[in-house]
This record gives structure tokens, sequence and C-alpha cells, in this order.
């Protein structure tokens, strides 16, 4: 049985994403708004089909996908560039690789305890955000 990531969770912490933003070209501005977010992300686990949507007041960001099946994903009201992605198991992580314009581009969900974990990189910069069940 895979680790089941569906359910509500809320941010609590979110440390670099101020390093993550600037590698992905986001201006001042934006930047400035987007640090005071405390996001919720619905994940929705249904065997190998997944559906994230992270939602604040500012921008929402929906993500579908099938494990191992490669897909374009079009970070519209994120940096807006295209990239290729695809999400595989490792162990009982959830890692994605998004091959594009930024070299080592991707991210990393698990559980620690109660706490869901993700691990946002591109390029140098790594941010780490937890979240708690709401
Ligand atoms: C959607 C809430 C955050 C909106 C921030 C607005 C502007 C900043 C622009 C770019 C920053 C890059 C990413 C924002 C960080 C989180 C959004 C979703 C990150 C993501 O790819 O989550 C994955 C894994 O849960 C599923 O899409």
């Amino acid at each position: 049985m895979p680790v089941d990531f569906s359910g509500t969770w809320n941010l609590i912490s979110n440390d670099n994403f101020e390093g993550y933003m600037v590698a992905l070209g986001i201006d001042f501005a934006t930047r400035k708004i987007a640090k005071m977010l405390k996001p919720q992300k619905v994940i929705k686990q249904d065997g190998d089909s997944f559906y994230i949507h992270t939602t604040s007041t500012f921008r929402d960001y929906s993500l579908q996908f099938k494990i191992g099946e490669e897909f374009e994903e079009d970070n519209k009201g994120l940096d807006n560039r295209k990239c290729k992605s695809v999400v595989t198991w490792e162990n009982d992580k959830l890692v994605c690789v998004q091959t594009g314009e930024k070299k080592n581009r991707g991210w990393t969900h698990w559980l620690e305890g109660d706490d869901l974990h993700l691990e946002l990189r591109c390029e140098n910069q790594v941010c780490k955000q937890v979240f708690k069940r709401a």
C-alpha cells in the first residue's frame, strides 16, 4: 500500500521561498506578496492519479498527473514557463522532475508524522515547506 497524501493541508512553514522565487525570476513586487501567503493544498490521490490544488488569496495553481506519465506543465500564474514534467515514486516519496529552461527544477513530497513536506527545487535553490492537516 503506497502512502496516501489525500487531504486538505495548510502551510505552517516556508524556508527559502525567496531564494526559490529569485531562481525562477519572479519580480520583486510579486515576491513581496507571495511571501506573505499561507497557501492551502488539497490533494486527491486515486491509485496512480493525483490532483493537487494549491490555493491562496492571491493566486491558485492546480496540477493533475499520473505516476510515470510525462506531461506538459504550464506554470501559469507562477513563473509562466512551460516544462515537461514527470512524477514517480521513490520509496514513499513523490518526486517530480520538471525539465525545461531552468536547470535542476522539480519537487518532492513526503509525509513525516502528521505533516506534509514539500521541497521545491530550482537551479541551486531549495525551498522547504511544511503543511498540517486542516
Ligand atoms: C499558488 C500559491 C502560490 C502563489 C505564488 C504566487 C506568485 C509567485 C510565483 C512563483 C513562485 C513559484 C511557486 C509558488 C509556490 C507554490 C505553488 C505550487 C508549487 C507546486 O508546484 O506544487 C506542486 C507540489 O504540491 C504541485 O503543483
